[in-house]
């Protein structure tokens, strides 16, 4: 799973970037820190705590997204490369190889984009395009995501299981989601269970919902076809489950066992394309 096999790659250009490079005075720069350069020309230097869609932030300090052009991980040095096409996010891993991707987020281990999962630990540069913050992460399913009726409204939208939705008399906590390409083939649990031969490669899909993991998966030909979008992160957008009426269903199965069929539409999880919406499958 950690193991990258998809994503384009291409030759490695390097040319010197415009950037004008501000330390701070007597900061000796650390082979493993991180840095941030900004689109105004400076630069951040520190540990790269995360990043999410909104910000990144580093040494503790969050930094908006828009104001980043490259991130530079494990203690690369500017200048960063330039991009191959400034019109693209672009990821550069420390063997040299380009791939063009949109960064989704970052965080201890990982890099997520939006078609592959990359080791933090491989990877040198991000390359974040202009108006990468005017790209929201694929989400049509929170978009499109309708209120529960509410005593029969005249609405034929199916009633949403009562984990799901704003609560105040529970906690609730949002999904995550992550989505992967690599040469593994994994059980229907989604532990790895040894590699795919040449040009095939696994489309992985998994997602937790209050500490239960759920694993979808197909496998693609490489030059082929391309991962389906119901495998992709953007099909089980962050909802907020009351993780208490989820435990209480798991147990009663009343209105449906949520380990089976999350959003009780009568499809089950490892078939529905759309697992947390009753209304889409
Ligand atoms: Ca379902």
């Amino acid at each position: 799973m950690k193991d990258i096999m998809y994503g384009r790659s291409t030759p490695f250009a390097v040319v010197l970037a415009a950037a004008i490079v501000v330390l701070a005075p007597g900061c000796q720069a650390d082979r493993r820190e991180d840095l941030l350069i900004l689109r105004d020309g400076n630069m951040r230097q520190g540990r790269l705590d995360s990043c999410s869609v909104q910000a990144c932030v580093i040494g503790g300090s969050p930094v908006p997204r828009p104001f980043i052009v490259f991130i530079g991980l494990n203690g690369v040095q500017p200048p960063a490369p330039q991009a191959q096409d400034p019109a693209h996010g672009e990821i550069v891993l420390a063997d040299g190889s380009v791939h063009r991707n949109r960064l989704s987020r970052i965080d201890a281990t990982d890099v997520i984009a939006v078609e592959a999962l990359y080791p933090r630990n491989r990877v040198s540069w991000i390359y974040l395009p202009p108006h990468d913050d005017r790209v929201p992460p694929d989400d049509p399913g929170t978009t499109e995501k309708r209120d529960p009726p509410r005593g029969g409204g005249g609405t034929s939208a199916r009633a949403q299981p009562p984990w799901f939705g704003p609560s105040s008399q529970c906690e609730t906590v949002a999904t995550t989601a992550t989505s992967w390409g690599v040469a593994y083939a994994y059980d229907a649990k989604g532990k790895s269970v040894g590699s795919l031969p040449e040009g095939k490669v696994t489309c992985g899909l998994n997602f937790e919902i209050c500490g239960d993991y759920f694993f979808k998966q197909k496998v693609i030909e490489t030059g082929r076809e391309t991962c389906p979008e119901s495998l992709h992160f953007s099909s089980v957008p962050p909802t907020y489950v009351c993780c208490a009426e989820w435990n209480n269903a798991k147990q009663s199965r009343n209105p449906c066992d949520p380990l089976l069929d999350a959003d009780c539409d009568g499809v089950p999880n490892d078939v529905d394309d759309r697992p947390l919406d009753p209304n889409r499958t």
